[in-house]
């Protein structure tokens, strides 16, 4: 059976491609999902994709992978500064977890700087805008 990996999207990136482009680029979620299912289908992965505006939302898909998947690739967003709660739900499961940010976090404002996730992550990919996405499935192919 093909190894199944969570991809998370946290706060306002159901907006990408409207949001501030010139931070986060002109793409839309769902072209970042579809050029990663692309990538995937080729490495022999399977790929589940999940958006939400709200904490408790994201903690509870995370409780819900530690019963299927190999892995999962968490772009926290905003939360990624703020939630102990994610962190404590990432601490639960127990396969890589990569973290993901479109935008150089160490280019930008001080608060932006520390990540709670990272703490957690195998990976951080950063700057790299949403290739890093593609490149995160490179690592579970691995
Ligand atoms: C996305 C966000 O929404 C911000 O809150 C983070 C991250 C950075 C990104 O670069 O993908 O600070």
């Amino acid at each position: 059976m093909s190894k199944l990996i969570y991809v998370l999207n946290g706060p306002n990136l159901n907006l990408l491609g409207k949001r501030q482009p010139e931070i986060y680029g002109s793409e839309t979620l769902a072209d970042v999902a579809a050029k990663m299912q692309v990538k995937a289908d080729k490495l022999g992965i399977q790929l589940e994709f999940f958006q939400s505006n709200h904490e408790g939302a994201l903690v509870d898909k995370i409780h819900e992978a530690r019963e299927n998947a190999a892995g999962i690739i968490i772009n926290p967003a905003a939360y990624s500064h703020t939630s102990v709660a994610i962190l404590d739900a990432l601490n639960t499961f127990e396969n890589p977890v990569v973290e993901v940010h479109i935008s150089n976090i160490h280019k930008r404002e001080a608060f932006r700087h520390h990540s709670y996730v990272s703490s957690r992550a195998e990976g951080v990919i950063a700057g790299l805008g949403t290739l890093g996405y593609v490149l995160a499935l490179d690592y579970f192919a691995n």
